[in-house]
């Protein structure tokens, strides 16, 4: 099998079972004006993984293996935002409240629907998730079931929020998991290293790591 250079150790793959996984790159979280700037965040710290994430998205496009995509957002009548969800904080714009791209994290608003930098190319899978975790109300399980995935590389936003407890879930599903360490990105960089820290803690308790250019490098 082949090969990806990781942490804690190797990543041997079978090319008939690897997908990649891109997590909430949504504008919404990296464009002002959306959910995340709502929470106080600064976006620009995101946008930085934008041409990193890209790479990895084109090597995967061009080796034909499987790109599936998720955005965290929600019903246009709420039904399936918990009011813990909702309220939750002090935003400065809500769930579903209007702001300058349309509805925060609304299914079919502009700023719910993936940056045109990383947009999906016909016969991509798209999962709309209200969690934020991917498995959870989704047909995600599903989609790698008939996709026969069973390894899967993660990229996206934010690392220890959507990212992490996507990956978590998956682990626990019986799915290898390894994160692109420079294709995923926090609003706070100690929580990036923290959970990249701890997904590869205790001999890949959650899952491995590894830059873009390793995982490449091993689909060439
Ligand atoms: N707030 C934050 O860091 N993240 C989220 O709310 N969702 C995702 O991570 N996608």
């Amino acid at each position: 099998m082949p090969l990806i250079r990781a942490e804690p150790f190797d990543f041997a793959f079978d090319p008939d079972s690897i997908g990649l996984v891109v997590i909430d790159m949504q504008r919404d979280f990296v464009e002002p004006g959306g959910f995340g700037a709502s929470l106080g965040n600064d976006v620009a710290l995101l946008r930085a993984i934008i041409p990193t994430t890209r790479r990895l998205i084109d090597g995967f496009r061009a080796a034909g293996l499987p790109v599936i995509h998720t955005r965290e957002c929600h019903r246009a009548d709420l039904s399936d935002l918990p009011p813990a969800k909702r309220n939750r904080g002090n935003p400065a714009l809500r769930i579903g409240d209007p702001g300058p791209m349309g509805r925060i994290l609304i299914a079919g608003e502009p700023g719910a629907d993936i940056i045109p930098e990383l947009y999906p190319i016909e016969g991509e899978t798209v999962i709309d998730k209200p969690g934020k975790g991917a498995f959870y109300a989704t047909s995600f399980a599903q989609v790698l079931a008939e996709k026969g995935l069973r390894q899967l590389i993660f990229a996206g936003v934010t690392t220890e929020v959507c990212v992490q407890t996507t990956m978590r879930e998956a682990n626990d599903r019986g799915y290898d998991c390894l994160l692109a360490t420079d294709a995923t990105e926090s609003y706070f960089p100690a929580f990036k290293q923290a959970a990249i820290d701890m997904i590869r803690a205790q001999g890949a308790i959650v899952g491995w790591t590894a830059p873009t250019d390793d995982i490449l490098g091993a689909l060439a």
